[in-house]
């Protein structure tokens, strides 16, 4: 059973930068699920992308796994197709080790490799399909472009990149209207006002986000040849992109 998230319940006497420590891993699956509106219609939707650009005797990879609930939507869409391999990767240990009790838990003829690792280190070769769900957003700013590179070209003809991110609306004023809307959102979830302004506080420097047009900009510059906004809730969004 997950517990429920009060990390930021009681006023901080100074707000630390956000990080996936065990604290974090323990409450992981809950916060996400009351903080992400849409997190589980993407995860449910995963399988069925998988299963239409997953290739034979290729290589998947989570990039960010967490608890690996996008490795195990993946590992569903790639069941019926012979000899594929999932890669999960997440620089955090606690949440590597956590991932790797979460799938001995379920049966597969998949093999799942997990790796505590730097993403943006891991060689990429042979992928069909590379997922990036709600991980981007960590990776610095200025070195976005290159890992969206390095994926690409380690990206079969006609593989799939699923990126899905918090975004940015250029619009200022739409912006504000995105992001009240995912407050009430939270609100409705049961986060406080304290809760909702010190996650703020603590996520702020470490996540920065793009607008949907930057994410599209890139894949465009990395050599992709099509891609799309397949999903869309407030300030949330869910992207392909084909090789
Ligand atoms: C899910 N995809 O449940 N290298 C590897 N991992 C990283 C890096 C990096 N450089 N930076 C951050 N992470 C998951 C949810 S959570 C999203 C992904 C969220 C990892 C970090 O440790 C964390 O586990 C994950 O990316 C982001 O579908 O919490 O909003």
């Amino acid at each position: 059973m997950t517990q429920h998230d009060t990390i930021f319940s009681k006023p901080l006497p100074s707000i630390s930068d956000f990080c996936f420590d065990q604290q974090v891993v323990e409450v992981f699956p809950d916060m996400i699920n009351r903080s992400v509106p849409g997190y589980s219609s993407i995860l449910q939707t995963l399988p069925q992308l998988v299963s239409r650009y997953v290739q034979p005797d290729t290589h998947l990879y989570d990039l960010g796994c967490s608890l690996g609930a996008a490795t195990l939507a993946m590992r569903k869409g790639c069941e019926q197709t012979s000899n594929c391999k999932i890669i999960g990767v997440d620089n955090s240990q606690a949440m590597i080790e956590r991932a790797q009790l979460h799938l001995d838990g379920y049966k597969s003829q998949v093999p799942v490799q997990l790796l505590c690792q730097d993403l943006t280190e891991v060689p990429i070769m042979n992928a069909s399909v590379v997922v990036l769900n709600f991980t981007l957003q960590f990776i610095p700013e200025e070195k976005r472009d290159a890992v969206i590179q390095r994926l690409f070209d380690g990206m079969n003809d006609n593989a799939v990149l699923l990126v899905a991110e918090k975004i940015r609306h250029p619009d200022e004023q739409m912006n504000d209207v995105l992001i009240d809307l995912h407050h009430n959102f939270k609100r409705a979830n049961g986060y406080s006002e304290l809760e909702i302004s010190q996650k703020r506080a603590a996520i702020e420097n470490v996540m920065k986000i793009d607008t949907l047009q930057a994410h599209q900009h890139r894949f465009q510059k990395a050599g992709f040849k099509h891609s799309t906004t397949w999903f869309q809730c407030f300030n949330f969004a869910a992207m392909l992109a084909v090789k």
